[in-house]
C-alpha cells in the first residue's frame, strides 16, 4: 500500500458496474483512479471491470473474477490491485488468501497515500497521520507488515499472534490521542491569527483537485503560488490579501482540493485547514469546465461543503479552463447547465476581470454606508479608514475631517471601532 519503494509498483485497477454506476461512469472513475495511482507512484498494467447485480461479500466482485484477476496479475508481473470501491477489511484479507505476494488496496488508501507524500508542513503531516491511523485501526490484521514499516518497528513481524495486534491497537489509539492534542494546539495558534483577519471580507476558493484553484489564486493576486499538474498539489491553505481598484479589498484563500469519495477521516482531520472555507463570506467554486465529469465534480464539492456545514454560504461558480474548450456547442451546453457560471481561463488570464467584478458586486450587495468623523490629530486612523472602502464624500470643518464611506460590514465595523477610541 505504500509506494515508497524505489521501483514503480505495477498495478491493476478494478471497477464494478453496478447500481447507479454505468459502464461509462466506471471507465471515467477508472481514468481518475489511474491518475491517482500515477500520482502515488504506481504503473498501471491493466484494468478490469465487472458488471455486478449484487456485491459479493467475500471479494466485492465475483469469486471467479477474483481468481481470474489474481492469475492475470501473475502473468503481468503486477504487485498491486487497486479497487475503485471501498473494500471492507475482510474482503482485503480474502484476496490475500488467494495470493500471498499481492497487495490489495482501495481508493481511500490510495488517496491517503498521496496526502502522506504531499504533506509538507507540520500541520498537514499531523492531519494526514491522524486520518491514516484512523483508517488502518479497524484494518490492522491485514496491514501488518505495512504498519510495521510505517511505524518504525512498532508491532511484531508478520505471523505473530493476536495479542500483538492488541498491543498495536493500543499504541495506535495512544498516538491518535496525541495527534489530536497536537492539532488542537496548532488550531489555537491559528485563532490568534484569525482575530486579526476578522474585519476583512473573506473569499475562499474551493474545487475539485486539479481544477486550477491555485492558478486562479495566482491570477487574482498576481503572486506566485505552487502549481502542479498533479492531484493534491496543495494541502495547506494559502491566504493573500487582494485589493481591487483601491475601493475593495478582501482576503482570498486557496486550499486542499476535493475528490469523489474523499475519505471521511481526511475531511474530519483537515477541518482546521478548511476553516477559511467554513468562515468565508463568499465561496468561489472552481470547476474544470473542460472535464466531462464537471457535473459530478460539482456534486462532490457540494457534498463536502455540506459535510463542513458550509453549504449555505454565498457562492460564485467559476468555470475554468475554457481555453481548452473547442466548439461553441460545449460552451452553449455549459451556459445552459450553469446559467450563473462565470467562464474564465486562470492560466491565460481570460475574463479574470469579469470574475473580479462579480466578487466586488457580491461585496457591494452586503456593503454598508456610514458617516464618520476624525479629528485632525487622528491622521493615522483617517488614512486607514479610507483603505479598502469607497469614499463617497469628504468634507473638512474646523475640527477635522468628515467622511461618507461604503464598504463591507466587516470593514465598516472595524473603522467605526477605530473612531470610538
Ligand atoms: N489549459 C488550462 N490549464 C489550466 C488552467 N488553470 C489551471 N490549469 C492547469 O491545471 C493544472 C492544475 O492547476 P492547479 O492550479 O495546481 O490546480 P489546483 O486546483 O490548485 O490543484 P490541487 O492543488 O492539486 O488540488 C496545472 O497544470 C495548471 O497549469 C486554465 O485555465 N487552462
Ligand atoms: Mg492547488
Amino acid at each position: 500500500m505504500s509506494f515508497e519503494a524505489e521501483k514503480l509498483e505495477k498495478a491493476i485497477l478494478i471497477g464494478a458496474i453496478h447500481g447507479r454506476v454505468d459502464e461509462q461512469s466506471v471507465n471515467e472513475h477508472l481514468d481518475e483512479l489511474e491518475l491517482l495511482s500515477e500520482t502515488a507512484g504506481a504503473e498501471i498494467v491493466g484494468r478490469v471491470t465487472q458488471r455486478l447485480l449484487k456485491i459479493n461479500p467475500t471479494f466485492f466482485i465475483g469469486k471467479g473474477k477474483a481468481e481470474q484477476i489474481v492469475r492475470q496479475a501473475k502473468e503481468l508481473d503486477a504487485d498491486l490491485l487497486i479497487f475503485d470501491e471501498d473494500l471492507n477489511p475482510a474482503q482485503t484479507k480474502n484476496f490475500q488468501g488467494l495470493s500471498d505476494n499481492l497487495k490489495v488496496i482501495d481508493r481511500s488508501a490510495l488517496i491517503l497515500d498521496i496526502f502522506r507524500k504531499h504533506a509538507k508542513t507540520k500541520e498537514a503531516k499531523t492531519q494526514v497521520e491522524l486520518a491514516h491511523l484512523q483508517y488502518i485501526l479497524p484494518r490492522l490484521t491485514r496491514m501488518w507488515t505495512h504498519l510495521e514499516r510505517q511505524m518504525g518497528g512498532i508491532g511484531a513481524r508478520a505471523g505473530a499472534g493476536e495479542t500483538q495486534i492488541e498491543v498495536d491497537r493500543r499504541l495506535i489509539r495512544q498516538r491518535i490521542g496525541k495527534l489530536k492534542k497536537e492539532l488542537n494546539r496548532i488550531d489555537r495558534e491559528r485563532v490568534t491569527q484569525g482575530k486579526r483577519r476578522k474585519d476583512q471580507f473573506k473569499v475562499a476558493i474551493v474545487g475539485y483537485t486539479n481544477a486550477g484553484k491555485s492558478t486562479l489564486m495566482q491570477a487574482l493576486t498576481g503572486e506566485k503560488i505552487y502549481i502542479q499538474d498533479q492531484l493534491f498539489a496543495t494541502l495547506d491553505t494559502t491566504i493573500r490579501s487582494v485589493s481591487f481598484k483601491g475601493t475593495h479589498s478582501f482576503l482570498l484563500s486557496d486550499t486542499v482540493g476535493f475528490i469523489r469519495k474523499l475519505p471521511h477521516h481526511l475531511v474530519a482531520s483537515f477541518r482546521s485547514t478548511l476553516k477559511e472555507v467554513i468562515e468565508g463570506d463568499l465561496i468561489l467554486i472552481v470547476l474544470d469546465a473542460s472535464s466531462q465529469q464537471v457535473m459530478e465534480h460539482l456534486e462532490t464539492i457540494r457534498t463536502v461543503l455540506k459535510e463542513l456545514k458550509a453549504d449555505k454560504h454565498q457562492t460564485l461558480l467559476v468555470l475554468n479552463k475554457i481555453d481548452l474548450i473547442h466548439g461553441s456547442a460545449r460552451i452553449a451546453y455549459l451556459k445552459r447547465i450553469f446559467p450563473d457560471g462565470i467562464l474564465v481561463s486562470a492560466l491565460n488570464h481570460l475574463r479574470i476581470d469579469q470574475l473580479m467584478k462579480n466578487i466586488t458586486t457580491v461585496m457591494d450587495e452586503s456593503a454598508q454606508t456610514v458617516n464618520v468623523f476624525f479629528p485632525f490629530d487622528q491622521g493615522r486612523e483617517l488614512a486607514i479608514a479610507q483603505e479598502g472602502v469607497e469614499v463617497l464624500e469628504r468634507s473638512y470643518d474646523d475640527d477635522g475631517v468628515r467622511l461618507k464611506i461604503r464598504g463591507s460590514p466587516q470593514r465598516i465595523n472595524r473603522i467605526l471601532l477605530s473612531t470610538e477610541k
